[in-house]
């Protein structure tokens, strides 16, 4: 009796433990400029300004053969459209960057015109680990690198695990 105990213990932390490597592993995919994607007619300040960009997540550009996107290396370039200076091109219409480093990050349209007509955006990655949540977990262990909307249930699953390591313990030392 007193094993079936132990292991039915051990099985709940261990799901636990999933439930919240799972979750920290939730990088978020920004479809840039949302379902309209990237045009000439999305509003592309407006769409950014309801985002947060962290570190791990990725931008999918999606559009037809008439755009494409470059990456620009300064503000004064994306403010000029200067898209000859890109530092980077992509035209295959899915065009997916992963957000590697905190920092601000400038993408026009190369397509003549395109870019003056406001299709450009900038955007500011903000590290993980700044995110100040205010769910601070029970477990240290937890990093609070997720957002406001699944960091309840990491909490919950946190105190899930540490209330049944806890019961294990109790039990070893009974
Ligand atoms: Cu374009």
């Amino acid at each position: 009796m007193e094993k079936n105990t132990y292991t039915m213990l051990l099985l709940v932390a261990l799901v636990g433990m999933l439930l919240m490597l799972s979750n920290q592993g939730s990088a978020e995919q920004h479809v840039v400029g949302g379902k309209q994607g990237w045009d000439e007619s999305t509003d592309f300040d407006s769409w950014a300004s309801g985002q947060t960009f962290k570190v791990g997540d990725t931008l999918v550009f999606k559009y037809s053969p008439l755009h494409n996107v470059a990456e620009l290396g300064s503000e004064s370039e994306y403010k000029n459209c200067d898209v000859g200076s890109a530092t980077n091109s992509m035209s295959d219409g899915n065009s997916v960057v992963k957000l590697t480093k905190a920092g601000t990050r400038y993408f026009a349209c190369g397509t003549p015109g395109h870019c003056d007509q406001g299709m450009k955006l900038k955007i500011t990655t903000v590290s993980a680990s700044s995110d100040s949540s205010p769910t601070s977990s029970s477990s240290s262990k937890t990093p609070t690198s997720t957002s406001t909307s699944t960091s309840g249930a990491t909490c919950v699953s946190g105190s899930f695990v540490f209330a049944a390591v806890f019961m294990v313990l109790m039990n070893m030392l009974c």
